[in-house]
C-alpha cells in the first residue's frame, strides 16, 4: 500500500505569492571563484582568475577505487552527461588524467582529515577534488554542483558549454550530524516524496534524515511479527484521509537511496506516549486491555503504552529487532516525548528498559529531551526541542545532546502569521530567525563539545503533499545546512541572505515550490 502523490495545490492559498522567473541572458564566463554563492560556506575560497570548460572528451577519472568513491563518480556523471550531452565515462584505471579531466581521489590526502572534508582544485586544465574518504568526495561533488549554472538542476541539455572558476576550496564540517526529520505519521508521504526530500538534504550537504514512523494517527513501518500496526494502525491520517506504510522493502530501497547519497537514515517509534496507532491495532498494549478508535485529530499526550505489562516490552522488542535489522545507521529514536499520561514514577523506568533494548540490539538510543528525566546508557542522545532544563540534566549525566530548539529550529513553525502552513506555539520563524542563531551558545553553560549536531524537523499537521514539504523547507533547510557545517565565526545574515538568493534560481530550477520571503533580495522578476 503506498498511495501516490497526494496533489493538493496550496497555490489558491498561497495568493499574492510571485512566481519568480528569471530574465534569461547569456552567462558570462566565471572567473572569481570568491564571488560564487556556495551553501554551507566553505571554509576557505581562493581564486586564480581563469576558467574550467567541460568539454567532449572530459572523462572523470578515480583514483584511490574503492566501490564507493567510484559511485562518487557516476553520481557526479549524472549531472554532467544529460546538460553536456557528452559521454563522460568514469574511468578507474591508474592511467594518468589528461587536460580537460575531474579526478576524485582519496590518494594524497594528507591536509584532508575529516570523513567529509574536501579540497577542490580547479584549474584551467582539470578539477581534483581530494579527500580523506568518499564521503568527503561527495560533499566536494556537491560544491562543484553550486559553480555550475543553476539551469543544470533542469537536467536538460544547455546550449551554453559549462564553465567554472579556477581556484582552490578546502572545506570539513563543524557538527558530524546535520539532518532534517520528516514526519510521516500525521500525513503520509510516499518513497518517491521521501526519495526527494533526500535530495534536498544531500545538496546542502546534509547527512541524516530522520523518519518519524509512528505516532497517535498512524503506524508507518511494516513490522512483521505485529502485522496490525499498518493494516490497522496505517490506515489513516490527520483529517481521516487514507494513510499508508512502508513495506520493509521500501523502507529498505530508502535507506539504501539515502546510503548512496551519504544520508544516513535514523527511524524513530515515539514512545510511551504517542502510541495511539499502536494501542489501537492490539488491545493488549493498553492500560485497560481495550483497543482505542483510531485517531486523526492533532492534539497530543492523550495516550501511553501499559508499561508495567511485560507484553508491551516484548512488543517493543520485536519492534526494534525487526527495524534494528533493517537500518545500517548508528541510532535508533525512540521519541520519549510529551508523554503526559504516562506517570513520572512509571516513565523513568520505562525509558531506561527500553535503552537497554535498544542496545541490545547492536544500536545507540537518540530520544526528545525528556529522556534526560531516565538513566542515560552510554551513547544515548538527547535532542533538545523545548527544554533547557532537560539538555542541562543530559550534559550532566555525560551525554551529548542534537540541538533542534522548537522556536528557531522547526520547520513546520510558520514563517509569519500570513503563512498558509505550519503551527506558531513555538514561535514565527522567518527566514533570518532560523539562520541567526548559534547550536554552541543557544543554551548557557553548553557549548560545541555538548552537541554533536543540529536537526530541524518537520512535522506535519498541516503539511500534506509535497508541494507543501517545499514550501515549509525552503528556503530555510540551507541556513540550518550552514549553521551545521561553517564555523558560527564566519556566518552573518547580511551575508548569506545574497549567497541565498542566488539559491532561488537553483530551487526554481530544482522545481521547487518555495516561500518567497521578502527578507531575502531575491533576483528581480522579469516579465
Ligand atoms: C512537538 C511534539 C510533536 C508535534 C510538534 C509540532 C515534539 C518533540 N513533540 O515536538 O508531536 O508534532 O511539537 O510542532
Amino acid at each position: 500500500m503506498n498511495p501516490i502523490k497526494k496533489i493538493r495545490p496550496i497555490v489558491t492559498l498561497i495568493a499574492g505569492i510571485m512566481i519568480i522567473k528569471l530574465a534569461s541572458c547569456t552567462p558570462e564566463t566565471p572567473t572569481d571563484l570568491t564571488k560564487e554563492s556556495i551553501i554551507p560556506k566553505p571554509v576557505s575560497v581562493t581564486a586564480t582568475g581563469e576558467s574550467f570548460t567541460v568539454k567532449e572528451g572530459t572523462d572523470i577519472y578515480v583514483q584511490g577505487s574503492t566501490e564507493e568513491l567510484k559511485q562518487v563518480g557516476v553520481y557526479l556523471a549524472a549531472i554532467l552527461k544529460p546538460v553536456t550531452g557528452f559521454e563522460i565515462d568514469v574511468i578507474t584505471e591508474s592511467d594518468i588524467p589528461p587536460s580537460g579531466s575531474i579526478i576524485l581521489t582519496v590518494q594524497g590526502a594528507e591536509g584532508v582529515t575529516a570523513t567529509e572534508g574536501y579540497k577542490l582544485e580547479i584549474t584551467k586544465k582539470q578539477i581534483t577534488i581530494t579527500a580523506a574518504a568518499p564521503a568527503g568526495a561527495f560533499m566536494g561533488v556537491q560544491t562543484l554542483r553550486q559553480l555550475l549554472p543553476a539551469a543544470i538542476e533542469k537536467g536538460k541539455k544547455l546550449e551554453e558549454p559549462l564553465k567554472i572558476a579556477t581556484g582552490t576550496i578546502t572545506d570539513n564540517p563543524v557538527y558530524a550530524y546535520r539532518g532534517a526529520m520528516l514526519d510521516v505519521s500525521r500525513h503520509f508521504f510516499g518513497v518517491e516524496d521521501v526519495k526527494r526530500f533526500i535530495g534536498f538534504l544531500a545538496a546542502y550537504k546534509m547527512n541524516v534524515l530522520h523518519l518519524h514512523l509512528s505516532d497517535d494517527q498512524g503506524w508507518r513501518i511494516e513490522i512483521k511479527s505485529w502485522p496490525n500496526l499498518t493494516t490497522h494502525g496505517g490506515s489513516l491520517e490527520v483529517g481521516g484521509g487514507e494513510g499508508g506504510f512502508y513495506t520493509q522493502e521500501q523502507y529498505t530501497d530508502i535507506v539504501n537511496y539515502a546510503k548512496d547519497r551519504f544520508v544516513t537514515i535514523v527511524p524513530e517509534i515515539d514512545m510511551p506516549g504517542h502510541t495511539n496507532a499502536a494501542l489501537s491495532s492490539y488491545a493488549e498494549l493498553n492500560i485497560g486491555g481495550k483497543a482505542t478508535e483510531l485517531y486523526t485529530g492533532t492534539e497530543v499526550g492523550f495516550s501511553t503504552l501499559n508499561t508495567k505489562s511485560e507484553v508491551t516490552y516484548k512488543f517493543i522488542d520485536d519492534v526494534i529487532r525487526e527495524l534494528a535489522a533493517l537500518t545500517p545507521g548508528e541510532y535508533i529514536h525512540i521519541g520519549g516525548d510529551e508523554s503526559h499520561s504516562t506517570k513520572k514514577e512509571d516513565y523513568i523506568p520505562f525509558m531506561n528498559r527500553v535503552q537497554d533494548i535498544v542496545v541490545a540490539h547492536g544500536k545507540k538510543v537518540l530520544a526528545w529531551d525528556e529522556i534526560a528525566l531516565s538513566t542515560l546508557k552510554p551513547g544515548t542522545i538527547a535532542q533538545v526541542w523545548a527544554s533547557e532544563k532537560n539538555a542541562a540534566l543530559a550534559v550532566g549525566q555525560g551525554a551529548k545532546i542534537l540541538m533542534s530548539p522548537a522556536k528557531r529550529a522547526y520547520l513546520d513553525m510558520q514563517y509569519d502569521k500570513d503563512s498558509p502552513l505550519g503551527l506558531h506555539w513555538a514561535a514565527y520563524i522567518e527566514v533570518d530567525a532560523g539562520y541567526t542563531w548559534d547550536p554552541a551558545t543557544y543554551i548557557p553553560g553548553i557549548g560545541q563539545e555538548n552537541i554533536i549536531g543540529i536537526e530541524a524537523p518537520l512535522w506535519s499537521e498541516t503539511v500534506t503533499n509535497m508541494e507543501q514539504i517545499e514550501f515549509m523547507v525552503f528556503p530555510r533547510l540551507p541556513g540550518y545546512a550552514e549553521i551545521g557545517w561553517t564555523a558560527a565565526a564566519d556566518r552573518n545574515w547580511e551575508e548569506y541572505k545574497v549567497r541565498l538568493a542566488k539559491h532561488g534560481e537553483r530551487f526554481s530550477a530544482m522545481d521547487i515550490y518555495y516561500y518567497p520571503s521578502k527578507l531575502v533580495p531575491w533576483p528581480v522578476a522579469a516579465e
